[in-house]
């Protein structure tokens, strides 16, 4: 297919409630939307970077200047046969797999429509249905998060993640297991810890956690091997995972047992595939995580998580938990019992709201 234009939106999108991870805390998302267009269809892609490089080293800038200056160019000169010939195109570039993803993805959502497939059919996918668990941020009392636990279990979700920290941890999970000893709970330190940390990291496994979410340094894999020897809870590595070959090495010195796939961390559907697959072989569940996307970056998510070895539920949850109004129509929801219907139309199976986008658009640039 030829990719005749390619468009980027930076939006606004305040969150209903703010998001504090041990890295800090957001009130408001600034996204960078791609929109491609090619023989009459249109995909779109998100960036899912955080607004400061405290996640990755992307942010909003850095990705609008990677796609402008890097990978737009090399996808409009040319043909482009299959969404997935794009990872091997961008190559060249070093990382920034989030900018990668975005414009990857928005073509994959093109194949799709072109073929007649949902997204989900065009990757593989097989669940129908895929399960739906949370992600709540540290809050300013205990009490806070007892509540939103309590309203998330009674609106169905399957598995409840808390975001912890050094003065934010064992206290808060001792009251967490004091008031919900059975429930399946999930801690993610967003690499708060050292192994310094070591006799205060084995006290988590008293309180029976499904996994522990990368509590060492963003990109290590060593230290996390020597973690993992000394807990019984099983590691899982989120930000030290940007593809297949991280995934291999990561398993291979047992680093973790469980890995968060991210669309736009591994850099689009292509990378996340592999990492699957390898996964499934070596029968390592996986799960989706989130990035707070808006409904594209959600719709991208929920796809994904249609293939096999999404086993384990995902941070994937209702569009209202975290905006007042999505960018998409309908919004995403999720059943009563915890799960969300993998769209079977052609592509994302979303319609993104244009002139909800318009309203809260900042920049945009066209390109081809
Ligand atoms: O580590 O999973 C993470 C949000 C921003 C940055 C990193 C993470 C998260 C989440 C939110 O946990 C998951 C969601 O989108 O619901
Ligand atoms: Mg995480």
């Amino acid at each position: 297919m030829k990719i005749e234009k390619i468009e980027l939106r930076e939006i606004r999108m305040p969150l209903v409630h703010f998001f504090e991870t041990s890295f800090g805390r957001t009130t408001t998302r600034r996204i960078v939307l791609v929109r491609a267009d090619a023989e009459g269809l249109t995909g779109w892609g998100e960036v899912t970077c955080g607004e400061a490089p405290f996640y990755s080293y992307e942010t909003p800038e850095t990705a609008w200047h990677i796609l402008r200056d890097f990978l737009i160019p090399w996808t409009v000169e040319g043909d482009v046969s299959l969404a997935s010939d794009l990872s091997r195109r961008f190559r060249p570039v070093r990382g920034h797999n989030m900018a990668k993803a975005a414009l990857e993805n928005a073509v994959w959502d093109i194949e799709a429509q072109q073929k007649g497939l949902s997204l989900a059919a065009l990757i593989g996918g097989t669940l129908e249905e895929i399960p739906c668990g949370v992600s709540l941020g540290i809050q300013e009392r205990v009490e806070d998060l007892l509540e939103k636990i309590q309203a998330e279990l009674a609106a169905g979700y399957r598995r409840i993640k808390v975001k912890i920290k050094p003065g934010w941890d064992v206290a808060v999970l001792e009251r967490i297991r004091g008031k919900f000893p059975d429930i399946v709970l999930t801690a993610d330190a967003n690499s708060a810890y050292t192994l310094a940390d070591l006799d205060h990291l084995k006290q988590f496994d008293r309180f029976n956690l499904a996994m522990i979410e990368q509590p060492l340094g963003w990109n290590d894999l060593v230290d996390h091997a020597r973690l993992q020897a000394q807990l019984a809870t099983p590691i899982c590595l989120d930000e030290s995972i940007h593809g297949a070959d991280d995934a291999r090495k990561a398993l291979d010195i047992q680093a973790c047992r469980i890995i968060n796939i991210k669309l736009g961390r591994v850099g689009g559907f292509t990378a996340a595939r592999q990492v699957h697959d390898l996964c499934r072989e070596r029968r390592v569940p996986v799960w989706s995580g989130g990035m707070l996307e808006s409904g594209i970056g959600r719709a991208h998510n929920i796809h994904l998580s249609s293939l096999p070895g999404f086993t384990l539920p995902g941070d994937i949850s209702a569009s209202r938990r975290y905006w007042a109004e999505d960018i998409i129509d309908p919004e995403v929801t999720v059943s009563a019992g915890g799960t969300i219907r993998v769209p079977a139309t052609p592509g994302l199976g979303f319609k993104p709201a244009l002139d909800r986008i318009e309203r809260i658009i900042v920049r945009k640039e066209t390109f081809g």
